[in-house]
């Protein structure tokens, strides 16, 4: 039952409490135990879709409830945050399995001014994992940042985060930005994070607002493929 630091062994727990336990985990910090947990899922069989969301999204979820309510601050979040990421680390070659060629190529980033990079991260993950190839620019990017990868890359699709309600309006920077220098037009803009909705992504001028990632992923295939098609028809 014991391993060498004399905790007990994760495996001895059955999925209910595996899962139980991954949240206290992520609560506390504690990488190492997140990590061999996605392990162990994986182990028994769990799809990575399953172990993210059941596992580490929702252990995320507890986290930013208590954050919210002044019980966990800023450096044990980041501890959480770090665990969440190890185990991403472990799901994110098998959420981006495909062989496929890409259908298409995605610039992604977190607004200026805005450091949380996990939902994007995930998005990324997930995006890769459909076929697209991803070009991730982190975090705090202002709209100078966006340009030169747009330049850079030339992608189909722009995607932006923001988690705070004091920096969300900069995506309306970036899009004002893009329409003066006419170049709105040339990609498709999602945006997403937990502050914002469908009312706010129309607002900025967004082609779509994604609530997750899951829809992120059907939103870029559903767009990519009308505009393509438009373009066929011309
Ligand atoms: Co911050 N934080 N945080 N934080 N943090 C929130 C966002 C907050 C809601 C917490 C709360 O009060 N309940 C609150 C914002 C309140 C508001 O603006 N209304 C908040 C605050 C206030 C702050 C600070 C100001 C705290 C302080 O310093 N006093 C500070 C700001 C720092 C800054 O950015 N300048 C801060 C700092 C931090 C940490 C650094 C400690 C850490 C970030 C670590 C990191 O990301 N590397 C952190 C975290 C972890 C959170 C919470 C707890 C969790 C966010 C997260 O990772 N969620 C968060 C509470 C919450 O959201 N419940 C909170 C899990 C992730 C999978 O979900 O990011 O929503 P999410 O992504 C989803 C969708 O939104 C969507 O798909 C993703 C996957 O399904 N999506 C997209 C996201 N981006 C997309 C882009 C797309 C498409 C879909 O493009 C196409």
């Amino acid at each position: 039952m014991s391993d060498a630091e004399g905790e007990f062994d994760l495996r001895t727990l059955d999925d209910a409490e595996l899962v139980e336990q991954v949240h206290d985990d992520l609560y506390n910090g504690m990488k190492p135990e997140v990590e061999l947990a996605t392990r162990i899922f994986l182990e028994r069989g769990w799809g990575p879709d399953k172990v993210l969301n059941d596992a580490l999204v929702e252990g995320m979820r507890v986290v930013g409830v208590d954050f919210r309510d002044g019980i966990l601050f800023v450096p044990e979040v980041l501890l959480a945050a770090n665990a969440m990421k190890g185990g991403m680390e472990i799901l994110r070659p098998l959420l981006a399995e495909t062989g496929a060629e890409p259908i298409g190529k995605v610039v992604i980033g977190t607004v200026k001014g805005d450091i949380h990079d996990i939902g994007k991260n995930l998005v990324g993950m997930m995006l890769e994992g459909a076929g697209f190839e991803v070009i991730d620019i982190g975090i705090n990017n202002p709209v100078e940042k966006y340009l030169d990868a747009l330049e850079q890359h030339k992608p189909d699709i722009l995607g932006m985060s923001a988690l705070l309600t004091t920096t969300m309006p900069y995506m309306k920077v970036v899009i004002d930005t893009l329409k003066q220098k006419n170049l709105r037009e040339k990609y498709i803009v999602l945006v997403g994070g937990a502050p914002l909705n469908d009312e706010f992504g129309k607002a900025v001028g967004a082609d779509a607002y994604c609530r997750d990632a899951a829809v992120a992923v059907e939103t870029a295939k559903a767009l990519i493929a009308a505009k393509r098609a438009a373009a066929r028809a011309h």
